[in-house]
């Protein structure tokens, strides 16, 4: 007997909500999106039929809010809601609410969430179901004695897990007997007070271990599938970085046992809807770790190699429908990798970015590759949720082709406004180790060096390449300027030319502290270089969108520079690099309005004009708002005083100089 879903109601934000709902779309099915303060021009919003407020920015008071969003489900008239992954996705209350108020929860049955809950509870689950365990003990008897002669059974080195933890969180590796006892205490305390329960089970630690989760899948006909595993190995402190379907040298064998081991898992708990059992492999030997009860991030890699939608596959089963496929009929087409595109940086040990995105191109019209984003060019990153920018999905024939997709994708990812792991990303990508599949959980410890160098000199060509911005900015500026001025001006022509020398200008860039001098020599079609590494010659052409079509030293190359204030942001040949033009005049700006004449810092245009003769003015009023090389600069009052005129309208293009109003001393 099925239930009719006409209109879904998405219990998240971000990229899950906006894949859930181009499922749902087309699946004919209306779409309720839920947002928070902070996301009220968000792409969730925008994409859905309907959008209901549920509160404040901050998660505790919105998104995790379930009498907001089961109110939100009633008001639209949702029949059902899909909780996306995190917020309420694993929420047994939720589920249970949800049901209360007669609504489908997209997911399983709350006794599921619950049973899967407590590691140590769903581990003696599973012993029942006879899925593989690494060889421990995970019993109600916490006597130090007794876990000490454990440990001494299982043999050393062993694991001391809080049952109660998950993600890594109280582990304590201990290598030999001596230790059992302070470790066993440490863990303890740290157990009581992460997740004020102290227990504790132990077992046989895995020193190489790597990831490797199991797709599931049940409806509520007793049918249940596994959609082939994917291998998550590359991680940092319990993240997962990079996920790849199918698991790099897993045999036909090994995958049906893994995948018999995980419906196995999936039944014991009578689960219904889409799960991962997660198992941690080892040489020929896999065990198991833990059952999520939610789609995963990395769902994408698995839909890749089945062919499979399996949004559509949650909303069917939610129905009541029979699992789409049978297990014969799953196929295992080609290889797909996944890695996460975020706002942190690297080079601060990963810290969590905010700011706006002021740039943003994605990849897109590579074979193959897929992405999936919440965030558009010109939102911001919030502090208050997950600071993911976009999931980078890359398919192929075979894991090669996949790898080399993954690569393209990530040379043609821009990010301003914000540091990003992308650069990160694409050095696993290319890590030698990453191609041959050496992949365990300690796979970004051990190439550290080459995945994470830190900060490097600026490269000669990213050098030239911003100069060449600037160059080329300034000229187009000049010639706008001159042509509305004097279009026969020919001032206009060679900005750099000074009277009886050879024309040249000097430009400044700064790397974080270190200043940089760059001359350029204007020369018939371009500039000659003088940079502190050497002399190059470069010459281009740039589109309204930074686009350069450059050549240096007769090398002809694409790239794009993009400003962002001061920040110019060079991306060229798949690199990235960052480095402030430091324009003499706007440090002037200050100096011009304390002169008494307010000049235009630079040829632009007048966008504002915030005073009127007459007007009394204080110190730093702003007077007039002059927008040049993409940026705009007020012209404040340098004292207090009066308008007496004001020479410029907005829209009117004033030269470098030009005097834009007269202050007089306060009347
Ligand atoms: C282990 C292990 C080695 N031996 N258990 C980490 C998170 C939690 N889900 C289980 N984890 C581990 N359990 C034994 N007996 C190593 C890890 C582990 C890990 C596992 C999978 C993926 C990444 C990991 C990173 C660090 C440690």
């Amino acid at each position: 007997m099925t239930r009719p879903i006409r209109t879904l109601l998405i219990a998240n934000r971000g990229e899950i909500a906006v894949r859930v709902m181009r499922t749902a779309r087309a699946m004919g099915l209306k779409t309720i999106a839920v947002y928070s303060e902070a996301d009220a021009r968000a792409l969730h919003v925008e994409s859905a039929d309907e959008a209901y407020p549920i509160g404040p920015a901050p998660a505790r008071e919105s998104y995790l809010k379930i009498d907001a969003i089961i109110d939100a489900a009633q008001k639209s008239g949702a029949d059902a809601i899909h909780p996306g992954y995190g917020f309420l996705s694993e929420n047994a209350a939720f589920a249970d609410a949800c049901a209360a108020a007669g609504i489908v929860f997209v997911g399983p049955p709350a006794s599921a969430i619950r049973a899967m809950g407590s590691k140590s509870a769903a581990k003696a689950l599973m012993e029942t179901a006879g899925v593989p365990l690494v060889p421990g003990y995970h019993g109600e008897d916490q006597d130090e004695a007794l876990l000490a002669r454990e440990a001494g059974r299982i043999g050393y080195p062993v694991l001391i897990k809080a049952s109660a933890g998950g993600g890594g969180k109280g582990m304590k590796v201990v290598r030999a007997a001596g230790e059992f006892s302070e470790a066993l205490a440490s863990a303890k305390r740290e157990a009581r007070s992460a997740f004020g329960d102290d227990r504790v089970l132990v077992e046989k630690y895995l020193t190489k271990p790597r990831h490797i989760e199991v797709q599931v899948f049940a409806d509520t006909h007793g049918n249940a599938v596994y959609l082939n595993e994917r291998d998550c190995s590359i991680q940092r402190r319990h993240q997962k970085v990079v996920e790849e379907a199918p698991a790099p040298g897993m045999s036909a064998e090994r995958r049906a046992a893994m995948g018999k081991a995980a419906v196995d898992a999936a039944k014991a708990v009578g689960y219904v809807g889409a799960g991962t059992v997660e198992f941690i492999a080892e040489g020929d030997h896999f065990f198991f770790m833990e059952m999520n009860t939610r789609l995963q991030v990395e769902h994408p890699v698995t839909e890749a190699i089945t062919g499979q939608d399996l949004v559509e596959w949650q909303i069917r089963v939610a129905r009541g429908e029979t699992l789409p496929l049978t297990q014969a009929d799953i196929p295992l087409i080609g290889h797909a990798i996944e890695v996460r595109l975020y706002a942190e940086d690297p080079d601060r040990d990963f810290l969590p970015q905010v700011g706006r995105l002021d740039h943003l191109v994605l990849p897109s019209g590579i074979p193959g590759v897929r992405v999936d984003s919440g965030v558009r060019a010109g939102d911001s990153v919030s502090i208050h949720y997950d600071p993911m920018i976009a999931k980078i999905i890359a398919a192929g024939a075979d894991r090669a082709e996949a790898v080399g997709r993954m690569g393209a994708a990530l040379a043609a990812t821009e990010v301003v406004g914000l540091p990003t792991n992308r650069a990160f990303l694409q050095a696993i990508v290319a890590e030698p180790a990453f191609a041959a599949a050496e992949l365990d959980t300690g796979f970004i410890e051990r190439h550290r060096d080459t995945l994470l160098p830190g900060p490097a000199p600026v490269e000669p060509r990213a050098l030239a390449l911003a100069a060449l911005h600037v160059l080329l900015d300034e000229a187009r500026m000049s010639a706008q300027t001159a042509d509305a001025a004097d279009p026969f001006s020919p001032w206009g022509l060679a900005p750099g030319w000074r009277l009886n020398r050879s024309a040249f200008v000097d430009l400044t860039f700064a790397d974080g502290a270190a200043r940089i001098a760059v001359r350029a020599h204007y020369v018939p079609g371009g500039f000659h270089l003088d940079l502190p590494g050497g002399q190059l010659s470069v010459e281009g052409v740039m589109d309204d969108d930074g686009t350069l079509t450059a050549r240096l030293d007769g090398v002809r190359l694409r790239a794009r520079v993009v400003r962002s204030g001061q920040r110019l942001t060079v991306f060229a040949a798949g690199t990235e690099r960052s480095l402030d033009h430091v324009d003499p005049r706007l440090a002037s700006i200050e100096a011009t309005g304390t002169a008494g004449r307010l000049v235009a810092p630079m040829p632009g245009t007048i966008i504002r004009v915030a005073v009127k003769a007459g007007d009394q003015v204080a110190k730093g009023d702003a007077l007039v708002v002059v927008e040049a090389m993409k940026m705009e600069h007020t012209v404040a009052a340098p004292r207090e005083g009066t308008v007496k005129s004001v020479r410029f309208a907005v829209g009117d293009l004033v030269d470098e100089g030009a005097e834009l109003l007269v202050l007089e001393d306060a009347s």
